[in-house]
């Protein structure tokens, strides 16, 4: 790889190693953000620390998840994080400003800059050439402290996009159809850079709804270069002067290309319950829909929003369907409104919601039992919508809108004729307008300034250094594709508990069996054994927190997804990797023991470890692992090793 647009804006943040695919970098950050899921435990580790002051140019602290406060716990958390915005020099973001990728994008989003988010889905920022990286909140507590963010670089990946999309196919129907291809395996351990005549033919923002979802790929994160249509683009919110023209040399070298021509594109779905699980608007038709939801991080700006409105102008949402709109910010809402499109929207039957994730983790609008709900966001794993056994579609926010017409799962271009529908295309507002003075709180403007904690904030605990013997049970056996909203679910009622950790391991995996956070805290240590990509989606480091305070020595997978692989990491859990065949013969209930010296053997960069099952037969396990991931297994997490350190 030579010469990726990644290389250049990574080599200007470069402080440690060599910019080589595999290799440990450390690099320099500008911005972080975290939101009110993730915030309490960024915030309380900034404080564990010992840290006095944010060093990064820009950190942001949003709330957006939880802003209904359905319970108190959940306001004394965005209480606690405007009090500690304000004493250690942080942005607060209001609950009801809206969705973070959706803020940070209108107010803090520039072309050449690094930011690190305790959200996975801080990626969107690559849409407007920011390398924008999601990770474990202990991650962005020291960011937000000064120190560089490591990371093992990714291969570049060039996706070349030309032609153009036809009538009715949209930003999403991309990304949809880069899952169809790859996977949401497809883009561990790579970064996906956009190029081509394709890329250039799409606005700013469609390109900040593929970079959002590249997530579901996998993959570390995704970019686009900058030009023309992103000088436009912040020039309308007012930030003309942040532009900054980026792209590859023409003669720039990639790990891998892929190659997708927008012109055979068509209306996609993502089908339950995975984001990969791809297929054709068309062989979805026809299936009732129950809930129709537009909004999120990825597809909930006025400009999802506006072809929505655009198509239900004048007509009305089938009666069997619930429709409701949850535009991505406050400033999104307020355009709108004041362009009259909240109101044709209400007239059509829409519900309209304040600004906020909400739905997109089961916060409010739980689907009903044995209904279809079809949504414009990113994820479908099951369960996440707050029901069980959900029935959820993503698609375009065209696709919901025509389907909410007709009551069932519709592809645009079979019925537009018949309704007089005409493909409402993109659309950029003139001028990005509204949002009050009093949405972001800066820090010269704090109201606060000494932390306000609440009954149900609680310390976080410390690991305790690696032992040299490991023994346990494997306490849980997992398939393929374990999500992190299996380990610590994002709903209402658990949420409530992300600042009280001997609360919310009482959680712990228990979507998978309601009866491991008992055994796992009766047993005396323990292994978790699962398949594939294991931990994939959210960035919430309290898939490994909690598993650790549960005194869970390690998981033993076929693969890791790479966020949650950190976190284990900066938790002091062993990541072993195994083989299908050993994975495939330990069972729940067998004893797993290391056979080696694990506190020598790791300190040693020892890769290959030897397990003995049920005291009866042997297998090899792998640990990847670089010489500062082994520091921080051996001090029993990151947190007391970064103490130690600063010590
Ligand atoms: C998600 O979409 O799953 C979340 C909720 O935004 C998470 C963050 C969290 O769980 O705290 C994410 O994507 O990282
Ligand atoms: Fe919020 Fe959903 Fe985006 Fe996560 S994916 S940040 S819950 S809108």
């Amino acid at each position: 790889m030579t010469g990726t647009l990644t290389e250049k804006i990574l080599e200007d943040h470069l402080v440690e190693g060599a910019i080589e695919a595999g290799e440990e970098i450390g690099i320099d950050v500008d911005q972080t953000l975290a939101h009110d899921l993730t915030g309490t435990m960024v915030w309380l580790q900034f404080e564990a620390l010992e840290l006095d002051e944010v060093k990064v140019d820009e950190a942001v602290q949003h709330c957006d998840h939880q802003t209904y406060q359905s319970d108190y716990r959940t306001s004394d958390d965005h209480r606690y994080l405007r009090s500690a915005c304000g004493t250690y020099g942080a942005y607060f973001s209001r609950p009801g400003t809206g969705i973070c990728h959706q803020v940070h994008k209108e107010n803090f989003t520039a072309p050449g800059k690094v930011i690190i988010g305790a959200d996975s889905h801080t990626p969107t920022a690559g849409g407007l050439g920011q390398i924008g990286i999601g990770s474990g909140g202990l991650d962005v507590a020291v960011a937000m402290g000064g120190a560089p963010y490591y990371l093992e670089m990714p291969e570049v990946v060039n996706v070349r996009l030309r032609g153009e999309l036809p009538e009715w196919a949209t930003a999403k129907d991309i990304i949809l159809e880069l899952l169809r291809r790859l996977s949401v395996k497809g883009g561990v351990g790579k970064i996906f850079e956009y190029t081509g005549s394709g890329a250039r033919s799409l606005s700013a923002h469609e390109r900040t709804v593929i970079t959002n979802m590249g997530t579901e790929l996998g993959a570390t994160t995704s970019i686009f270069p900058t030009d023309e249509k992103t000088r436009e683009f912040l020039a309308r919110l007012g930030r003309a002067d942040e532009y900054v023209e980026l792209k590859p040399d023409d003669n720039a070298e990639y790990d891998g290309e892929i190659v997708v021509d927008l012109s055979d594109l068509e209306p996609l779905v993502s089908a339950p319950s995975m984001p990969d699980n791809v297929v054709p608007v068309r062989e979805a038709a026809g299936t009732p829909v129950d809930q129709v939801l537009v909004g999120s991080c990825t597809n909930g700006a006025y400009e999802d929003v506006l072809p929505v409105a655009k198509l239900l102008e004048g007509r009305q949402t089938a009666k069997t369907v619930d429709t409701t709109v949850a535009p991505g910010s406050k400033q999104a809402a307020e355009m709108l409104a004041r362009n009259g499109w909240t109101a044709e929207l209400m007239a059509a039957g829409v519900n309209m919601s304040e600004a906020t994730c909400g739905a997109c983790i089961g916060a409010g609008h739980v689907p009903a039992s044995d209904s279809v709900s079809l949504r414009t966001f990113n994820r479908n794993f099951e369960g996440r919508s707050g029901m069980e056994e959900d029935a959820v579609y993503l698609c375009s926010p065209e696709v919901a809108a025509v389907s909410a017409l007709t009551g069932e799962i519709t592809d645009p271009r079979d019925v537009a004729d018949d309704l007089g529908l005409t493909s409402p295309g993109f659309e950029l507002p003139e001028e990005y307008i509204g949002a009050s003075d009093s949405d972001i709180i800066n820090p010269a403007q704090a109201v606060d300034n000494s932390p306000v904690k609440g009954p149900n904030i609680r310390s976080v605990p410390l690991g305790d250094p690696l032992g040299a013997h490991l023994e346990g049970d494997a306490l849980l056996k997992m398939p393929d594709n374990i999500t992190t909203d299996h380990v610590i679910p994002a709903t209402q009622e658990v949420s409530v508990l992300r600042s009280n950790v001997p609360e919310l391991s009482t959680h712990t995996l228990k979507r998978v069996d309601p009866t491991f956070a008992e055994r796992a805290a009766e047993a005396d240590g323990g292994w978790l054994v699962a398949g594939e990509n294991y931990g994939q989606g959210s960035s919430r480091e309290h898939a490994a927190l909690c598993p650790m305070y549960l005194g869970i020595h390690g998981v033993l997978a076929q693969s890791f997804a790479r966020i949650h692989k950190a976190n284990l990491f900066n938790f002091g859990l062993l990541p072993l990797v195994v083989d299908d065949e050993t994975c495939e013969r330990i069972d729940e209930g067998d004893h797993v023991e290391v056979v080696d010296d694990v506190r020598e053997a790791v300190a040693n960069g020892q890769e290959t470890f030897t397990i003995r099952v049920d005291h009866e037969w042997k297998a090899t396990a792998h640990l990847d692992a670089n010489g500062r991931e082994r520091e921080l297994l051996a001090a029993g997490g990151k947190l007391p090793h970064t103490r130690e350190q600063f010590a």
